[in-house]
């Protein structure tokens, strides 16, 4: 069974009063997204890995060197998907809820959350990801270079941002500081983050 690239939760024109524009989705999902999903099933056909789940065959990938495009291509595909549900029209400010309540009680304050993981965003050197993170218990903020994940490293994910010069150029050029700033201000779907939390 092939894998597949999940259709965007919401038009590709949808963000475009919030910052993301549609010719954003139509190179970095249309393009980026899509050859990761058509990399992946080019390496794994015909292998044991192709019957398995996209999680199973990130973390079987990622403990063996031999298996590297591999697990690139399938955690890509996996952060993604993971991204657009991240995104929605007219999110972004504050969490409500048992997440707030959370937030509040392992950053001290949402304020210094935004703080975390506007810097986690801004510092990780070249390609990667920032992301929110239920760890055994605790929320915490983390920084992945390239294609890796939270579910390598045992953490479930909560929220990602995609920090690879791909994902902003567009609309933001090199400046990644004022597109952390828009995701956390405009974009930020924290119904899924809530979701995730309770999931
Ligand atoms: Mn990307």
């Amino acid at each position: 069974m092939a894998f597949t690239q999940p259709p965007l939760p919401f038009d590709s024109k949808a963000l475009e009063p919030y910052g993301m524009k549609a010719e954003t989705f139509e190179y970095h999902y249309g393009k980026h997204h899509a050859a990761y999903v058509n990399n992946l099933n080019k390496l794994t056909e015909g292998t044991e890995l192709a019957d398995k789940t996209l999680e199973e065959v990130i973390t079987t990938a990622y403990s063996d060197p031999s298996k590297a495009g591999i697990f690139n291509n399938a955690a890509q595909v996996w952060n993604h998907t993971f991204f657009w549900n991240s995104l929605k029209p007219a999110g972004g400010g504050a969490p409500t809820g048992d997440l707030a309540a959370r937030i509040d009680k392992d950053f001290g304050s949402f304020d210094k959350f935004k703080e975390e993981f506007s810097a986690a965003a801004a510092t990780q050197f070249g390609s990667g990801w920032a992301w929110l993170v239920d760890d055994a218990g605790t929320l915490k903020v983390m920084k992945t270079p390239n294609a890796e994940n939270p579910l390598v490293h045992g953490k479930k994910p909560l929220l990602t941002l995609d920090v690879w010069e791909h994902a902003y150029y567009i609309d933001y050029r090199n400046a990644r500081p004022a597109f952390i700033k828009n995701f956390l201000e405009q974009l930020v779907n924290w119904d899924f983050v809530a979701a995730n939390l309770a999931a």
